[in-house]
């Protein structure tokens, strides 16, 4: 292996912003360079908890075990596309996007890598369904948990139910916006597991344990669970692991944002879990609440664009954004307090000074 950086992705652009803080190189999506529907490559976010590893496709294998399985096997890239294709437009959040808030709101930090509103992004995902892959290997009755693994240093991993593993739109992806996956994204296989937090889409998968009981690592029980005084602790975890993402929505502005005065058009994205997001409404400067237009592209498990005339005037302003999904979630004003800073998605008062 080359003399490896924490990240493949060589000179990060003004596309992101690094996370300080974290352990390892971590990078967010600046949401102000975005300009389309989809996350470009180039700026889609990276959360690594060991260094980007560069694995040979050529002799990549993913190996399927345990005793939720019939029999174990071993796959290579020629058995993968030898299965259906599928491609599905789909998130990828951190549980622990804009963490940062929470020291904002309590007057200390939460948990690890420090982001601000740019953990997330949408992508493209081409690959094949995880429930083909472990027919493969014949998954019994009796199976209940998932655990994909990691071939990075720590052996990320972190289980999922047999329900979510066998859903029709939980994939093993080999490309990204119609490009081989990259490096830094899990190439030359990750999963993607529609609306659940991104820690469950572990990259560059390498073996996949199928068990008969409930299954545990660091990463359901010692991190990416809500933890503290609110929170019932779900033994062996040390509170509740986090599952599906709940609605949130952003500007697509720095922090604090920079516009120039007159009539001009705010634009930004809501996001919620599984499901879709039903409205998204703005208010400026603690004015009423006004609907803002949603973009033509809102399918669950992904974002959608939303945006709003404005009559900018010069001065400083806050602005207001809260989103409500299908089944009637919204954003809260605040989120509880928790030790590892996750789910973050209270209504945020945007700074955006009009010069
Ligand atoms: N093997 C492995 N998979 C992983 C991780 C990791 O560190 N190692 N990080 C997880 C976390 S916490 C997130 S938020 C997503 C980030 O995916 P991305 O880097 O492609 O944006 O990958 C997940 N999959
Ligand atoms: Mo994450």
């Amino acid at each position: 292996m080359p003399d490896t950086p924490d990240l493949d992705k060589s000179t990060p652009d003004a596309s992101f912003l690094s996370v300080p803080n974290g352990e390892r190189a971590n990078a967010e999506t600046r949401l102000s360079q975005l300009t389309g529907y989809l996350t470009p490559i180039h700026a889609f976010y990276v959360r690594n908890h060991s260094p980007t590893p560069i694995i040979d496709a050529g002799t990549w294998r993913l190996r399927l075990e345990g005793d939720g399985l019939a029999r174990e096997v071993s796959l290579g890239l020629a058995d993968l596309a030898a299965l259906p294709r599928i491609t599905r437009i789909r998130a990828i959040e951190c549980a622990g996007n804009a963490r940062t808030f929470f020291e904002r709101d309590y007057g200390r930090q939460a948990g690890n890598a420090q982001w601000q509103r740019g953990a997330i992004g949408v992508a493209e995902w081409t690959g094949v369904r995880l429930a083909d892959v472990l027919a493969r290997a014949g998954v019994r009755e009796d199976a209940v948990d998932v655990l994909p693994e990691g071939l990075d240093a720590d052996r990320f991993s972190r289980p999922l139910p047999i329900e979510k593993a066998l859903a029709d739109d939980t994939l093993i992806a080999l490309s990204m916006n119609g490009e081989p996956l990259p490096a830094d994204h899990g190439a030359p296989a990750r999963l993607v597991v529609s609306g659940w937090l991104g820690a469950a889409s572990v990259k560059w998968l390498g073996r996949i344990k199928v068990a008969r009981r409930r299954l545990y690592t660091h990463w359901n029980t010692q991190d990416y669970t809500l933890a503290g005084p609110d929170y019932p602790a779900q033994a062996p975890a040390d509170g509740v692991p986090v599952t599906v993402m709940p609605v949130m929505s952003f500007i697509d502005l720095d922090w604090p944002g920079r516009m120039p005065a007159g009539a001009t058009r705010l634009h930004g994205r809501a996001f919620s879990g599984e499901g879709r997001v039903a409205h998204v409404e703005v208010s400026i400067d603690d004015g009423p609440w006004q609907a803002a237009d949603l973009g033509d592209i809102n399918q669950p498990a992904a974002w959608v664009c939303w945006s709003l005339a404005w009559q900018a005037t010069v001065g400083a302003h806050e602005i207001r954004v809260r989103a409500t999904d299908e089944q009637g979630n919204c954003q809260p004003e605040s989120v509880p307090w928790n030790d590892h800073g996750v789910l973050y998605n209270a209504i945020l008062a945007h700074p955006v000074e009009i010069a």
